[in-house]
Protein backbone atom coordinates (compact mmCIF):
# COMPACT_ATOMS: atom_id res chain seq x y z
CA UNK A 1 0.00 0.00 0.00
CA UNK A 2 1.51 3.25 -0.90
CA UNK A 3 1.63 5.98 1.89
CA UNK A 4 -0.51 9.20 1.29
CA UNK A 5 2.10 11.58 2.20
CA UNK A 6 5.76 11.42 1.84
CA UNK A 7 7.99 14.31 3.12
CA UNK A 8 10.58 14.62 0.56
CA UNK A 9 13.86 15.22 3.15
CA UNK A 10 15.80 17.66 0.21
CA UNK A 11 16.38 21.23 -0.11
CA UNK A 12 17.40 20.85 -3.70
CA UNK A 13 14.31 21.92 -6.37
CA UNK A 14 16.32 20.06 -9.12
CA UNK A 15 15.89 17.02 -6.89
CA UNK A 16 12.37 17.56 -5.99
CA UNK A 17 11.71 17.88 -9.56
CA UNK A 18 12.90 14.80 -10.75
CA UNK A 19 10.85 12.97 -7.90
CA UNK A 20 8.01 14.45 -7.59
CA UNK A 21 7.59 13.51 -11.74
CA UNK A 22 7.75 10.11 -10.48
CA UNK A 23 5.78 10.29 -7.21
CA UNK A 24 3.13 12.64 -8.16
CA UNK A 25 1.49 10.46 -11.08
CA UNK A 26 1.38 7.81 -8.02
CA UNK A 27 -1.61 9.39 -6.13
CA UNK A 28 1.35 10.25 -3.38
CA UNK A 29 1.01 13.67 -1.63
CA UNK A 30 4.34 15.02 -1.44
CA UNK A 31 5.56 17.78 1.36
CA UNK A 32 8.73 18.76 1.20
CA UNK A 33 11.37 21.20 3.56
CA UNK A 34 9.95 24.18 2.08
CA UNK A 35 6.81 23.33 3.99
CA UNK A 36 8.69 23.81 7.13
CA UNK A 37 10.36 27.14 7.43
CA UNK A 38 11.58 25.97 11.29
CA UNK A 39 13.33 23.02 9.76
CA UNK A 40 16.76 23.05 9.76
CA UNK A 41 19.65 21.72 7.17
CA UNK A 42 21.31 18.77 8.29
CA UNK A 43 25.19 18.86 8.18
CA UNK A 44 25.62 16.18 5.72
CA UNK A 45 28.77 15.39 7.58
CA UNK A 46 28.93 11.18 7.02
CA UNK A 47 31.94 9.40 4.88
CA UNK A 48 29.01 7.72 2.54
CA UNK A 49 26.07 8.50 0.53
CA UNK A 50 24.12 6.18 2.68
CA UNK A 51 24.87 8.13 6.11
CA UNK A 52 24.00 11.03 4.76
CA UNK A 53 20.76 10.15 3.20
CA UNK A 54 19.93 8.07 6.44
CA UNK A 55 21.18 11.51 8.35
CA UNK A 56 18.38 13.42 6.60
CA UNK A 57 15.63 11.17 6.51
CA UNK A 58 15.84 10.06 10.29
CA UNK A 59 16.03 14.11 11.06
CA UNK A 60 12.93 14.69 8.76
CA UNK A 61 10.72 11.51 10.01
CA UNK A 62 11.27 12.90 13.64
CA UNK A 63 10.45 16.49 12.65
CA UNK A 64 7.26 15.74 11.12
CA UNK A 65 6.73 11.88 11.85
CA UNK A 66 5.76 11.54 8.33
CA UNK A 67 7.02 8.55 6.46
CA UNK A 68 10.46 10.45 4.87
CA UNK A 69 12.02 10.25 1.97
CA UNK A 70 15.83 11.60 0.96
CA UNK A 71 18.45 11.02 -1.47
CA UNK A 72 22.50 11.93 -1.46
CA UNK A 73 23.67 11.26 -4.97
CA UNK A 74 27.38 11.60 -5.72
CA UNK A 75 29.15 11.58 -9.07
CA UNK A 76 32.24 9.03 -8.73
CA UNK A 77 34.72 8.98 -11.90
CA UNK A 78 37.06 6.07 -12.16
CA UNK A 79 40.27 7.56 -12.92
CA UNK A 80 39.97 10.06 -9.27
CA UNK A 81 39.27 6.71 -7.64
CA UNK A 82 35.83 7.54 -6.83
CA UNK A 83 36.15 11.34 -6.44
CA UNK A 84 34.16 13.89 -5.81
CA UNK A 85 32.09 11.41 -4.59
CA UNK A 86 30.60 12.34 -1.19
CA UNK A 87 31.81 15.69 -1.79
CA UNK A 88 29.83 16.24 -4.95
CA UNK A 89 27.84 19.29 -3.87
CA UNK A 90 31.25 20.57 -2.21
CA UNK A 91 34.02 19.47 -4.44
CA UNK A 92 35.54 23.45 -5.31
CA UNK A 93 34.83 24.52 -1.53
CA UNK A 94 32.19 24.73 0.63
CA UNK A 95 29.07 26.79 -0.87
CA UNK A 96 30.62 26.27 -4.59
CA UNK A 97 28.37 26.47 -7.61
CA UNK A 98 27.52 23.94 -9.85
CA UNK A 99 29.62 25.76 -12.28
CA UNK A 100 32.54 26.14 -9.82
CA UNK A 101 32.46 22.21 -9.17
CA UNK A 102 32.04 21.19 -12.67
CA UNK A 103 35.18 23.09 -13.27
CA UNK A 104 37.16 21.69 -11.35
CA UNK A 105 36.03 18.26 -12.17
CA UNK A 106 37.29 19.27 -15.85
CA UNK A 107 40.58 20.76 -14.37
CA UNK A 108 40.80 17.35 -12.31
CA UNK A 109 40.12 14.85 -15.74
CA UNK A 110 42.97 17.36 -18.09
CA UNK A 111 44.51 14.74 -20.00
CA UNK A 112 42.89 12.12 -18.69
CA UNK A 113 42.49 8.84 -21.20
CA UNK A 114 39.95 7.03 -18.68
CA UNK A 115 36.73 9.42 -18.79
CA UNK A 116 34.48 6.45 -17.67
CA UNK A 117 32.37 7.71 -14.32
CA UNK A 118 28.95 6.81 -12.67
CA UNK A 119 26.37 8.60 -10.63
CA UNK A 120 25.19 6.87 -7.89
CA UNK A 121 22.14 7.63 -5.81
CA UNK A 122 21.22 6.48 -2.47
CA UNK A 123 17.66 6.85 -1.33
CA UNK A 124 16.89 6.39 2.34
CA UNK A 125 13.32 6.34 3.25
CA UNK A 126 11.57 5.87 6.96
CA UNK A 127 8.62 4.78 7.15
CA UNK A 128 5.46 5.83 9.26
CA UNK A 129 6.98 3.25 11.72
CA UNK A 130 10.22 4.53 11.77
CA UNK A 131 11.72 1.42 10.04
CA UNK A 132 14.77 2.62 7.85
CA UNK A 133 15.05 1.14 4.15
CA UNK A 134 18.16 2.02 1.38
CA UNK A 135 17.94 1.88 -2.21
CA UNK A 136 20.55 2.53 -4.54
CA UNK A 137 20.66 3.52 -8.22
CA UNK A 138 23.66 3.61 -10.91
CA UNK A 139 24.13 5.30 -14.34
CA UNK A 140 27.39 4.63 -15.40
CA UNK A 141 28.56 7.23 -18.48
CA UNK A 142 31.76 9.65 -19.74
CA UNK A 143 33.15 12.70 -18.77
CA UNK A 144 33.34 15.01 -21.35
CA UNK A 145 35.64 18.03 -21.82
CA UNK A 146 33.05 20.80 -23.33
CA UNK A 147 29.63 21.41 -21.10
CA UNK A 148 26.98 20.75 -23.26
CA UNK A 149 22.79 21.63 -22.57
CA UNK A 150 20.67 23.75 -20.40
CA UNK A 151 18.80 21.22 -18.97
CA UNK A 152 18.73 19.14 -15.58
CA UNK A 153 21.58 20.68 -12.90
CA UNK A 154 24.75 19.72 -11.48
CA UNK A 155 27.74 18.07 -13.45
CA UNK A 156 24.76 17.02 -15.68
CA UNK A 157 26.61 19.14 -18.87
CA UNK A 158 29.44 16.92 -18.28
CA UNK A 159 27.91 13.31 -18.37
CA UNK A 160 26.91 11.06 -21.11
CA UNK A 161 25.27 8.13 -20.31
CA UNK A 162 26.41 5.02 -22.11
CA UNK A 163 24.60 4.14 -25.25
CA UNK A 164 23.72 7.64 -25.49
CA UNK A 165 25.47 10.79 -27.67
CA UNK A 166 23.85 13.92 -25.68
CA UNK A 167 24.72 14.81 -21.84
CA UNK A 168 21.82 14.34 -19.09
CA UNK A 169 21.68 18.40 -19.76
CA UNK A 170 20.85 17.36 -22.97
CA UNK A 171 18.34 15.35 -22.00
CA UNK A 172 14.42 15.92 -21.03
CA UNK A 173 13.64 15.38 -17.86
CA UNK A 174 11.64 12.34 -18.74
CA UNK A 175 14.37 10.60 -20.74
CA UNK A 176 16.91 11.43 -18.07
CA UNK A 177 14.52 9.52 -15.18
CA UNK A 178 14.15 6.53 -17.15
CA UNK A 179 17.79 5.63 -16.94
CA UNK A 180 19.07 7.55 -14.30
CA UNK A 181 20.79 6.86 -10.93
CA UNK A 182 17.97 8.94 -9.29
CA UNK A 183 14.70 7.28 -11.21
CA UNK A 184 16.63 3.78 -11.01
CA UNK A 185 16.77 3.98 -7.06
CA UNK A 186 13.38 5.77 -7.49
CA UNK A 187 11.96 2.49 -9.19
CA UNK A 188 13.22 -0.13 -6.66
CA UNK A 189 11.93 1.79 -4.19
CA UNK A 190 8.54 2.19 -5.89
CA UNK A 191 8.38 -1.69 -6.56
CA UNK A 192 9.67 -1.96 -2.52
CA UNK A 193 6.16 -0.05 -2.05
CA UNK A 194 4.32 -2.51 -4.06
P1 LIG B 1 19.94 17.77 -0.61
O1 LIG B 1 21.03 17.16 0.24
O2 LIG B 1 19.24 18.90 0.06
O3 LIG B 1 19.01 16.75 -1.17
P2 LIG B 1 22.19 18.50 -2.34
O4 LIG B 1 22.29 19.35 -3.57
O5 LIG B 1 23.06 18.84 -1.16
O6 LIG B 1 20.64 18.44 -1.92
P3 LIG B 1 23.58 15.94 -2.76
O7 LIG B 1 24.53 16.17 -1.64
O8 LIG B 1 22.98 14.59 -2.87
O9 LIG B 1 22.40 17.01 -2.77
O10 LIG B 1 24.19 16.24 -4.19
C1 LIG B 1 25.51 16.36 -4.43
C2 LIG B 1 25.78 17.11 -5.70
O11 LIG B 1 25.82 16.16 -6.75
C3 LIG B 1 24.75 18.15 -6.13
O12 LIG B 1 25.01 19.38 -5.56
C4 LIG B 1 24.99 18.18 -7.64
O13 LIG B 1 26.10 18.98 -7.94
C5 LIG B 1 25.36 16.74 -7.93
N1 LIG B 1 24.21 15.97 -8.41
C6 LIG B 1 23.29 15.28 -7.68
N2 LIG B 1 22.39 14.71 -8.49
C7 LIG B 1 22.73 15.04 -9.76
C8 LIG B 1 22.20 14.78 -11.02
O14 LIG B 1 21.09 14.05 -11.17
N3 LIG B 1 22.82 15.28 -12.09
C9 LIG B 1 23.93 16.03 -11.97
N4 LIG B 1 24.51 16.33 -10.81
C10 LIG B 1 23.91 15.85 -9.71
Amino acid sequence: MFPKEILLASANPHKIEELEQILIPLGITLKSARDYPDGEEVDEDQPSLEGNALKKARYWHQKTGLPSLSDDTGLEVDALSGAPGVHSARYAGNNASYLQNTEKLLREMNGQKNRSAQFRTVIAFVDGKGREHLFEGVCRGTIISEPRGDKGFGYDPVFVPDGYERTFAELSSEEKNLISHRGRALKKFVEFLG
